[in-house]
């Protein structure tokens, strides 16, 4: 099966949570408020904006052979930030002096601090689980956003068959590192791969949830 099938099994309550929240539903019938979505799409660039470091910060514990593939994905989140610019231009959204919400700047403090701090294929987990994540959650969008919809360049994008043959090579990659990671990194991994997911719900439920900063 392989550690990756291992781990959604696993997880499956909390996955099948994340792929049945209402922003991918709504999305999904073209009921979302334009509002709501503009609020996805201003928090959602600056986290695409933090995985640019978070993915160069891979390279230097990476095997050599990983190389060539981080490179190519610092090429395709520059190009993502193109497409999030020029949606937000089309539909009149501003990215001027946004900040991340706190949900956002946890989700992204994670991913710095686990590149920093802990072994690679902890680290390549969080990165699977984020890539299969999203290329989940916009198949349910796929599957009945219009094709005019302003949004449905954004399905194209995680949906498509490039980002699937990336989620597969990073499956591939990684059930390789666990095959060979002994049990404490093990046990990390497996509990990195759960704190993703929540972190993954915990952002579309953001996106709704006024309180864009406890307290303040
Ligand atoms: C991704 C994303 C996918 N854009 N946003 C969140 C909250 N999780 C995962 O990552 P990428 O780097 O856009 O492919």
């Amino acid at each position: 099966m392989g550690f990756c099938n291992d781990q959604l099994n696993r997880i499956e309550p909390l996955w099948s949570k994340m792929l049945n929240h209402r922003f991918l539903l709504e999305t999904r019938d073209g009921k979302i408020p334009d509002d709501i979505f503009a609020q996805w799409m201003q928090q959602d660039y600056l986290f695409v904006r933090a995985a640019i470091p978070f993915i160069a910060a891979m390279i230097p514990k990476a095997p050599v052979k990983h190389w060539e593939a981080h490179a190519n994905v610092i090429v395709m989140l520059q190009k993502e930030l193109k497409l999030f610019e020029e949606r937000a231009q089309t539909v009149g959204v501003s990215f001027k002096n946004i900040r991340p919400w706190f949900t956002n700047h946890a989700y992204i403090q994670f991913l710095l601090a686990t590149v920093a701090h802990e072994s690679y294929p902890v680290a390549y987990t969080v990165l699977y689980t984020a890539e299969k994540a999203y290329h989940d959650s916009w198949k349910v969008v796929q599957k009945g956003l219009k094709k005019e919809s302003p949004w449905h360049p954004f399905v194209e994008n995680w949906a498509g068959d490039s980002f699937a043959q990336y989620v597969d090579y990073l499956k591939k990659e990684l059930n390789e590192l666990a095959a060979q990671a002994g049990n404490t990194d093990l046990d990390r991994m497996e509990e990195y791969f759960e704190l993703t997911a929540r972190y993954e719900i915990a952002f579309w439920e953001m996106v709704y949830d006024g309180a864009k900063w406890p307290g303040i």
